[in-house]
This record gives C-alpha cells, sequence and structure tokens, in this order.
C-alpha cells in the first residue's frame, strides 16, 4: 500500500523567470497534494553543490550549478499518498523532448539544461532535501478563531 510521503519540488530558475510559479503549483494542488513549505530562494552555490552531491561526477556538473544559482528558484515541500513518484510522473522525464505531452517538462520545455522543475527521486531524499532547505517550513503561531475579542 502507498504511504503519506514528502517530497521537495523546486521550480528553478527558468521556471521563476518564465512565469511558470502559479501553473506548476497548480498542478499539485489539482492533484490533491499538500502544500506543506513554500519559499522563493537565491540559493547559494555551496547548496546548489550539496543538492545534486550525486552528480558531482558528470561532466555537465559546472553548468548545472551555474544554472540553478543563476537566479530565485520556488522551493517547495508537498505531502501525500505515493507523493514522490507521482510528482515525477507529473514532471516527467529528464530530458524535456523525451517528456510525455500533458506533464510539466513535456509540455513547457525543451532542453535538459532548462527543465524547469526538479522533484525528489526517492522519500529519503525528498526528506534530506526539504531538511537541507533551511527555514522552508515556517513555524506560525496558532491564529485563534474569532471567539473572542482580540482588538
Ligand atoms: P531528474 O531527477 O529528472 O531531475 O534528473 P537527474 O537527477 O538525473 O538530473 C538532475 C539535473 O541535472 C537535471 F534536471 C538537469 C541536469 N542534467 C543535465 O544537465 N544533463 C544531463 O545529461 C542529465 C542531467
Amino acid at each position: 500500500m502507498e504511504e503519506v510521503e514528502e517530497t521537495y519540488i523546486m521550480i528553478k530558475p527558468d521556471g521563476v523567470q518564465r512565469g511558470l510559479v502559479g501553473e506548476i503549483i497548480s498542478i499539485f494542488e489539482k492533484k490533491g497534494f499538500k502544500l506543506t513549505g513554500l519559499k522563493l530562494f537565491q540559493c547559494p552555490k555551496e547548496l546548489a553543490e550539496e543538492h545534486y552531491k550525486d552528480l558531482q561526477s558528470k561532466s555537465f556538473f559546472p553548468k548545472l550549478i551555474d544554472y540553478i544559482t543563476s537566479g530565485p528558484v520556488v522551493c517547495m515541500a508537498w505531502e501525500g499518498i505515493g507523493v514522490v513518484a507521482s510528482a515525477r510522473k507529473l514532471i516527467g522525464a529528464t530530458n524535456p523532448l523525451n517528456a510525455e505531452p500533458g506533464t510539466i517538462r513535456g509540455d513547457l520545455a525543451v532542453q535538459t539544461g532548462r527543465n524547469v522543475v526538479h522533484g525528489s527521486d526517492s522519500p529519503e531524499n525528498g526528506k534530506r532535501e526539504i531538511d537541507d532547505n533551511t527555514a522552508l517550513r515556517l513555524h506560525f503561531g496558532v491564529i485563534t478563531p474569532s471567539v473572542e475579542i482580540v482588538i
């Protein structure tokens, strides 16, 4: 049986610059997942390198880090049953030319190096990526409903 999980979704600088933030959030909301953390963030080089540490040895690594740090990203935590694999289906294949129509990358992107959005590839990495991103989740005080006069 599928379990309730959390995944880290990041709208990359091209997605933010192209004005796709609302559309991408809407896809996950309409699917039925729950947004549990959100921030607009300029990713420092060190955190980008940590986030993509599994790809450190790849020839495209320096360009990937330049891309991710080239402008603000939108960092999000999403919760739901089977959300990790489902989000990756909604996002589509890494190379947007191979991504199915109807997926985010399939509909909105052309190049692997500008593929608009990131989604964790496992529940473990989802947890790690959310935890690495300090203050992704803000802790609000409880707003009491209007059962008493507060002002
Ligand atoms: P994905 O999980 O679909 O984001 O894909 P990967 O973790 O394999 O790759 C992470 C990022 O590295 C991609 F989003 C873009 C970049 N990348 C390249 O630039 N070239 C490649 O050949 C593969 C990945």
